[in-house]
């Protein structure tokens, strides 16, 4: 459990605590806020704003690593994965109005090496599309690999259709791998052999992935494993297929 100073009751005024928590090798960390009570900052215009009192959470070191969010008022953080090993919380109140705090509990699990899609540890929800075949039996959940029926497939061959995942956190991204199949009505096979990756942060403004060091667009085949452990700072991954 992590607790703010004085929990249950009121937390003091002027402090800066750090919390780090830190898993042993191949383990990550989840963090779970059971409650959650800050100085709210009412002229708050974006998530992350938090003038007074505020909470933030690092994924790793605190200030020298991707923060996950900084968090006031009364609404409960989501819940909070590090993809480091080490996730590092600091705590600052201002002089003034003090809240009962926050608790959380972390839990130190092994890492997961595989399946995210095709476990359906990403919700259906967090997998959208350009477009869907006209008649609803190509959803874009159904791009999950080894689905049983059917595959995604959006409504033109073009390289303007893109599958979206929301990650929702920060994620190391350790391969994508694209399937086929040879198609009952038709005949013909049809398979994702190249595409191109982009990220985001925000869902809006987009980038497309490169590796190496000639930063040249990638074009990846069939299976595809990035660079061993490549370190994801985006929270949103599009592909779309890709043609030369
Ligand atoms: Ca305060």
């Amino acid at each position: 459990m992590i607790e703010s100073p004085g929990f249950p009751d009121k937390y003091p005024h002027n402090l800066e605590c750090s919390y780090m928590i830190m898993a042993p090798p191949h383990m990550d960390i989840t963090l779970t806020f059971l409650t959650f009570d800050l100085e709210n900052d009412p002229l708050m215009v974006g998530e992350g704003d938090c003038k007074y009192d505020w909470l933030e959470v690092w994924d790793g070191l605190p200030q020298a690593s991707p923060l996950i969010g900084r968090y006031c008022g009364t609404k409960i953080p989501p819940e909070i994965q590090s993809s480091s090993g080490l996730l590092s919380l600091s705590f600052h109140t201002d002089m003034a109005v003090a809240k009962d705090g926050f608790s959380a509990r972390y839990n130190i699990t092994h890492k997961e090496v595989t399946g995210c899609m095709e476990s359906g540890k990403i919700s259906d929800d967090q997998i959208t599309a350009s477009t869907t075949f006209y008649d609803n039996r190509w959803l874009p959940r159904q791009a999950r690999l080894n689905n049983d029926d059917n595959a995604w497939t959006p409504s033109e061959d073009s390289n303007k259709e893109f599958i979206q995942v929301d990650l929702h956190f920060l994620k190391v991204l350790t391969g994508i791998a694209t399937q086929g199949a040879i198609s009952k009505e038709t005949q013909k096979s049809y398979y994702v052999t190249t595409f191109k990756l982009e990220v985001s942060t925000n869902g809006e403004d987009w980038m497309v992935y490169r590796h190496g060091k000639n930063h040249k667009v990638c074009l990846y085949y069939a299976h595809l494993h990035l660079a061993n452990k490549l370190y994801w700072t985006w929270t949103w991954v599009r592909c779309s297929k890709y043609n030369d």
